[in-house]
């Protein structure tokens, strides 16, 4: 049901993030309850609220340099030109914790009207994000959240429950549903990889999934040369493992490229989330037989549109507030000031190559 939801998911992405967010409840949202200072997140929304000319959107991914978001954040420059504003990128080289802070104060200090952020912990850019806040700027985190205290709105790729969902389908059939399995994350603080690994635990302890056992957990910090010996140091020390799951672009390209190149290629399965660009060659040689993504340009796309909304004060962040995304239609703010980009695609031999990102 999930696989066919999933694998069709694509053309109804818009629908499905409307529908998922539409159907959610409860929580609350910064701007419930304490503001968001100039951000335009603070008390009523007005929907007829004209979006001003030459808003200023940073964009600060978890680390630049990285295809994933280079990519993505294509979206996000699109979504400036179209709204008539200035987009900015900045960020580090490496996607470590405390790394983005000095990026937001400096946007904050050069005026940014939106900041879009990728957070490397959902904590380590809170005080500096409330001070941009203060500021006048409106705080969209987009591919991995902030504690909900520190942002307006959170651009969810997909739900974690679906991302979970996807990759323990996909390694479940590609191991028979049986054997030791791995994970290689990214960073042992992200806030997206470390909900995903968390509900994909508890996923793999239903019934269904009995025969499949978890061995280790290791982390590439999404860098690729230590992903790289991360996937190595894995399969020397599991003799037995039977497939590994890398929820991250970073680990998955890294750890096919070590698998393609030894002796457990075709042996042991890998699986999670990748490009289709980085994961082709890996499919093509049979390294690889299925792994999922979302599409990043629309995410960051979508971001800020969110971010411009919040700017004008069109919306808040609340929940049921709904605006329009441009090319993408409209949206709506679920639970948690969270807005859903849609379900995500699996890729494999049939359809790589219908996509090139
Ligand atoms: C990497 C990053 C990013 C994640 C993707 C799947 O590029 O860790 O946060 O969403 O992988």
């Amino acid at each position: 049901m999930l696989r066919t939801r999933i694998r069709y998911g694509v053309t109804a992405a818009a629908v499905a993030g409307v529908l998922l967010a539409a159907t959610a409840c409860g929580g609350t949202t910064r701007g419930d309850d304490e503001g968001a200072g100039g951000g335009g997140a603070a008390g009523e929304a007005d929907p007829d609220a004209e979006i001003p000319e030459g808003l200023s959107i940073g964009f600060l991914p978890k680390q630049l340099n990285n295809p994933y978001f280079t990519y993505a954040n294509a979206g996000g420059e699109e979504a400036a030109e179209e709204l008539g504003g200035e987009y900015k990128e900045v960020g580090p080289s490496e996607a470590s914790a405390s790394s983005q802070v000095s990026y937001v104060n400096t946007l904050s200090q050069q005026g940014s009207d939106v900041i879009v952020i990728g957070a490397n912990d959902p904590n380590a850019v809170c005080g500096a994000l409330n001070q941009a806040s203060q500021a006048g700027a409106a705080i969209v985190t987009y591919d991995s959240d902030t504690d909900p205290e520190c942002r307006d709105v959170f651009v969810n790729q997909a739900t974690a429950e679906d991302i979970a969902a996807v990759q323990v389908e996909m390694i479940a059939e590609q191991i028979g549903g049986e054997g030791e399995i791995a994970f290689l994350s990214a960073t042992p603080n992200a806030t997206n990889q470390n909900t995903w690994l968390e509900l994909m635990e508890e996923e793999l302890a239903a019934e269904e999934y009995s025969g499949i056992e978890v061995v280790d957990t290791v982390y590439g910090n999404d860098d690729d040369q230590k992903s790289f010996n991360e996937m190595q140091a894995l399969l020397q020390s599991h003799p037995d493992l039977a497939g590994v799951v890398s929820p991250t672009t970073v680990g998955l390209a890294a750890a096919a490229r070590y698998l393609s190149g030894s002796d457990f290629k075709g042996e042991v399965a890998l699986t999670g989330l990748g490009t289709p660009n980085q994961m082709r060659e890996f499919v093509d040689d049979g390294t690889v037989e299925e792994f999922a993504l979302w599409n990043p340009r629309d995410m960051a796309y979508l971001a800020a549109y969110a971010g411009a909304s919040l700017s004008a004060g069109r919306i808040t962040g609340a929940e049921g507030e709904t605006f329009e995304a441009g090319r993408l239609g409209e949206y709506t703010v679920g639970a948690d000031g969270e807005v859903v980009l849609g379900p995500p695609t699996v890729f494999n031999a049939d359809n790589i190559d219908d996509y090139d990102f």
